[in-house]
This record gives structure tokens, C-alpha cells and sequence, in this order.
């Protein structure tokens, strides 16, 4: 009697364990959600300009877009450049002082971004951005790529070395290091049929990732809408986007809506999925 009594008490408890802690009892269970949970450890996120639109940077391809009125070829080329820099340079003048301008502050898709980062081991975890502003780093993201520039940097036209860039750029700003020469600095910019940067390490992180996330971005600039093309079979592809983009299709799953919103939703449904 005591015994069946016994069996009995234990079989509740280990059945109430498994209903409350799917890693407890079965094996094969635990295996597979032990898997499931280290599937999720590399995490890349590729972030566009729809991250940065309620923070008051208007995204490229939108009504009110930063297109409207000008011709992508005219200001994001370097034969645009070469044709009419001082075109170019007020492009991304303008561009600077708004960017360093008071009201402009990162939103909270960037700072939840931040918190999820430094949730995790740092070699887990690589933001891609093809945005050229700061706000990322900002928020306090550390392990970032600004595979498109950053507007706050200028390149020396003739040794390419990078500098700090807080000013507004003309063909008469001297040469930071060479106070004789001037007009030889250009926004250290990719413009396009120029190579993004730091490929490598991007290419890397993505063939060998866990967790792909685009958010805000429309898919029609390469190579970075290519980028979930190229992740690992397994992977979990999640798209964050108020609309459409061109290569929605090739994502799992989508969180529709705007980032401030929808960034923090799923960054809690991850953690729900993989963390509790
Ligand atoms: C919200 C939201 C909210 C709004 N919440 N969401 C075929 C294959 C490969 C390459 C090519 C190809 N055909 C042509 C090319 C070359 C070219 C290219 O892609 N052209 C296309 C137009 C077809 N690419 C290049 O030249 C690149 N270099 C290159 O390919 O080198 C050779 C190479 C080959 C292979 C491997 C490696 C290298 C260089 C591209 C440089 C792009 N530069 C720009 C300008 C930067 C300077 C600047 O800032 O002025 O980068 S273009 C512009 O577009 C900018 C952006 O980073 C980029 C992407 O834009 P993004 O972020 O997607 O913005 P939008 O406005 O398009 O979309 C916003 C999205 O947000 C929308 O979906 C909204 O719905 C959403 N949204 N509010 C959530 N609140």
C-alpha cells in the first residue's frame, strides 16, 4: 500500500515537472530542446533605415524619403561626386547637422537592441547596420558594423584613411593632417557600385548564425538583401518591417508594425522561446 502510495506521489511530481520543465524527464525531449536552445546562441541583426525613422532620420525610399528631390546617381555615386561634389557634400552636410542636432536621439528598437546585446556572451551577438548614422552605438551596441559608412567620418581622398567628422565639408576644408591641402576629403560614405565594408567578418558571421533578424529594411540594396539568402539552413530568419519588403518571402517569420514597437515584442518572444 505504502508503496503504490509512494509510485504514486512520485509519478504526480515527475509529471507536474515535465508539464512545468519540458527539460526534465524524456531524453529525447531534453536533447531536442537542448539543441533548440543552442541553435539560438549566434544572433546577426541587419538593421535599415526604418529602425532610424522614429528617431526623425527619414528612411531613403518613402514619401518624404531622403531621395525626394534628388537623384540617387547625382548624390550616392561617385561620379555624382566627382561630377558635383558640392552638391554631394551639402547632401551630407545637411544630413550631419540633423543627425547632431538635439532632436534626434536613439528610439526604443535601438536601446532594446543594446539590452538583448549585452544580455548575451559578446561572441554571440553582431549588428549589422546599413544605416550611416550613430545611433546604434548610442544606444550602447558594441559589437556593430556600419557596412555602409558613418556619416560622422571622413575619408582622405588620396590615402583613404578614416577621420572623426563633426563639421560641415567643402571643397575648402583642409586636410586634418595636412593643414595645406584642401578638398581632399570626401563623407566616408558607401556610395553605389563602391564595396561595403568589413565583408569578411560579415560574411562569416552570417554563414555560421543561429538567429538572422532584418528589421527595417527594404530589401532592394545588395548585398545586404542577399544576406538571408545566405544563412544556414537552420536558422531562424525573423523579419521586422511596418510593410513589405522585396525579399520578405525568404523569411520564417514576420513581425509586422513599427520597430519601436515590434523589436522589443520580439526580442520577448525570443526570450520566451529559448530562454525560459
Ligand atoms: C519601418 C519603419 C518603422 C519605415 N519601423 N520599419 C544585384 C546584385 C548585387 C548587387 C547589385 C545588383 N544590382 C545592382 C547592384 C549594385 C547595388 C544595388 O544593390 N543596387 C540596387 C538599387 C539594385 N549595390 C551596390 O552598389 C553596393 N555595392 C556592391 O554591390 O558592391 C559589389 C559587391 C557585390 C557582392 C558582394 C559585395 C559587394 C553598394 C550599396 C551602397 C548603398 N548605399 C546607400 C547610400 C548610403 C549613403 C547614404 O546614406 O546616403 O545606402 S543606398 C541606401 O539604401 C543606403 C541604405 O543603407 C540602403 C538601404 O536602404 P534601406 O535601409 O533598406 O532603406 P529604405 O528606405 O529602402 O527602406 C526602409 C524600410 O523601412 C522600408 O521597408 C519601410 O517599410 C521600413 N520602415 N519606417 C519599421 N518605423
Amino acid at each position: 500500500m505504502t508503496l503504490v502510495l509512494w509510485l504514486k506521489s512520485t509519478l504526480i511530481v515527475l509529471l507536474a515537472k515535465e508539464l512545468t520543465d519540458p527539460l526534465y524527464i524524456l531524453p529525447f525531449k531534453r536533447q531536442n530542446i537542448y539543441r533548440e536552445k543552442r541553435r539560438m546562441q549566434k544572433i546577426v541583426v541587419l538593421t535599415g533605415a526604418g529602425i532610424s525613422a522614429e528617431s526623425g532620420i527619414p528612411t531613403f525610399r518613402g514619401s518624404d524619403g531622403l531621395w525626394e528631390g534628388h537623384r540617387i546617381e547625382e548624390v550616392a555615386t561617385p561620379e555624382g561626386f566627382r561630377s558635383n561634389p558640392e552638391l554631394v557634400l551639402d547632401f551630407y552636410n545637411q544630413r550631419r547637422q540633423k543627425l547632431l542636432s538635439s532632436d534626434v536621439k536613439p528610439n526604443a528598437a535601438h536601446i532594446a537592441l543594446a539590452v538583448w546585446e549585452a544580455s548575451l556572451p559578446p561572441s554571440d551577438f553582431l549588428l549589422i547596420t546599413q544605416n550611416v548614422d550613430d545611433l546604434h552605438v548610442r544606444a550602447g551596441s558594441k559589437n556593430v558594423v556600419a557596412m555602409h559608412g558613418e556619416l560622422l567620418k571622413a575619408r582622405c581622398l588620396d590615402t583613404g584613411s578614416v577621420f572623426p567628422w563633426y563639421m560641415d565639408m567643402t571643397l575648402q576644408t583642409p586636410h586634418p593632417e595636412k593643414a595645406d591641402q584642401l578638398g581632399r576629403l570626401r563623407p566616408h560614405i558607401v556610395w553605389f557600385g563602391e564595396m561595403p565594408l568589413e565583408m569578411e567578418q560579415i560574411e562569416e558571421a552570417i554563414i555560421d548564425c543561429d538567429c538572422f533578424v532584418s528589421i527595417g529594411t527594404s530589401g532592394k540594396v545588395y548585398p545586404a538583401a542577399g544576406f538571408v539568402q545566405m544563412t544556414p539552413k537552420e536558422c531562424w530568419r525573423v523579419e521586422i518591417n511596418l510593410d513589405n519588403a522585396d525579399n520578405s518571402g525568404a523569411f520564417d517569420d514576420s513581425f509586422v508594425g513599427r520597430a519601436t514597437e515590434q523589436v522589443p515584442r520580439f526580442i520577448e518572444a525570443w526570450k520566451q522561446r529559448f530562454c525560459s
